[in-house]
Order: structure tokens, then C-alpha cells, then sequence
């Protein structure tokens, strides 16, 4: 299974990809985490990544297509994947089926797309800002990368609806419950 995850900031892409590691048994890649891992290491490209991400905005295109192009090359990803949180735009889109071509894999199998709400997007997120202390869960960031996600990611859920592997699941409920509706998709 070759899948991404898509959905708004906060759905649960980070929250049901970790259970769907621990269910199938195939390497989860989250640019979201690479990329604050980078930050907080202060390399060159965490500083240039920090900017975009701080605003609620797209991290460049380049940076995050090397990050899942060094990824994907490891041997556990031959096996299948979960992309969480890439591609996030038609760019990023297409550079990926270019990828898993060249990399002589078939396409993606799977894009989940987890439907939830914006107000309990930034209910969750702001309580997530009391936990984790995130600087880009802050309301106005929040409210921006919602908006970056309705003008730029959400055109994705067509893309790959074109290639016959789209779905979409109700993301609202409890993880057991949203997580069954995933796993209900992959094995059907
Ligand atoms: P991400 O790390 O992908 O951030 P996210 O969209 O907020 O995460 P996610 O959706 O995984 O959070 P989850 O629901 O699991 O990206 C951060 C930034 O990095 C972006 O804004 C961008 O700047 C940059 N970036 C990343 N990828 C990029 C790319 N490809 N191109 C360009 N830039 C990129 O968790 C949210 C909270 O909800 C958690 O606290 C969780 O506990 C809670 N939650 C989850 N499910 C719940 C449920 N069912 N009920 C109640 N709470 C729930």
C-alpha cells in the first residue's frame, strides 16, 4: 500500500497515521515532522522552513520534495508507505507519481481524505497549543493555514480522484472509531 493522508491542519493525519504504522506495518513519512526536527536542529534548511511555517504558509517546494525523495529511497519504504501531510499542492502532486515512477513502484493505492469541521479544527489545535506549545497553533496561524489548505491542498482530493484512489472519511468522532472507517477502506 502506497497512501497519503490528506485533510485540513489538525484532522488527525499525525494522530491515525501512527495507528495505521502500528496496524500494517509500513513506514510512515510526515513532512510536518521532518521539518521540526530540522528547525529545532537549526540547520540552514530549518531556518528557511521556520519563516513559513511560524506564518501558517507553505514550506517551499523543494525543501520538502528532498526531504520525501531521501526518505522513500530507504529500503523499508519498497514494502509501501503513509505519507502524512505531503503533497500538499498539484506541484508536489506530480513530482510524487514522477518519483514513485522513476523508483519503478506502481502509483499511490490510496489518499485518504479525513473530513472534519473548521471549528473543531481549531478547537482541537488551540488545545493542542496548551500541551505541546506549538508556534504555529496559535488562533490567527491556525486560521491561515486552513485557508492555505482550502486554496492549495484541498484541490488534491480531484487529483487523485482522477486516479480512482481517492476516499473520503468522516474524521469527526473518537480515534478507535475514525481509525476503524481508515482500516475499513484499506482492506475493503
Ligand atoms: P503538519 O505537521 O502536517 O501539521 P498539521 O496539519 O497540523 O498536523 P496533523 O493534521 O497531522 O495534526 P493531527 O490532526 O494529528 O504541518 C505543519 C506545517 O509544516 C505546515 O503548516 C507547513 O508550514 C509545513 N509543511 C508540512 N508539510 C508540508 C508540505 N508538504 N509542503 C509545504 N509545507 C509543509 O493532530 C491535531 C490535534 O488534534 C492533536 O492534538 C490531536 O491529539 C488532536 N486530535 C486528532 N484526532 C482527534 C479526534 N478524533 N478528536 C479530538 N482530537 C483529535
Amino acid at each position: 500500500m502506497r497512501i497519503v493522508l490528506l485533510g485540513a491542519p489538525g484532522s488527525g493525519k499525525g494522530t491515525q497515521g501512527e495507528k495505521l504504522v502500528a496496524r500494517f506495518g509500513i513506514p510512515k513519512v510526515s513532512t510536518g515532522d521532518a521539518l521540526r526536527a530540522a528547525v529545532n536542529e537549526g540547520t540552514a534548511l530549518g531556518k528557511r522552513a521556520k519563516v513559513a511555517m511560524d506564518a501558517g504558509e507553505l514550506v517551499a517546494n523543494e525543501i520538502v520534495i528532498g526531504i520525501v525523495d531521501e526518505r522513500l529511497q530507504q529500503p523499508d519504504a519498497r514494502k509501501g508507505f503513509i505519507l502524512d501531510g505531503f503533497p500538499r499542492n498539484t506541484a508536489q502532486a506530480e513530482t510524487l507519481d514522477g518519483m514513485l515512477q522513476r523508483m519503478g513502484s506502481g502509483g499511490i493505492t490510496h489518499a485518504l481524505h479525513l473530513h472534519v469541521n473548521d471549528e473543531e479544527i481549531v478547537s482541537r489545535l488551540l488545545e493542542r497549543a496548551k500541551i505541546e506549545g506549538r508556534a504555529d497553533d496559535k488562533e490567527d496561524v491556525i486560521r491561515n493555514r486552513i485557508a492555505v489548505y482550502n486554496a492549495e491542498t484541498a484541490p488534491l482530493i480531484a487529483y487523485y480522484k482522477a486516479q480512482g484512489v481517492a476516499h473520503t472519511v468522516d474524521g469527526m468522532g473518537s480515534l478507535e472509531e475514525i481509525f476503524e472507517r481508515l482500516a475499513a477502506v484499506l482492506t475493503a
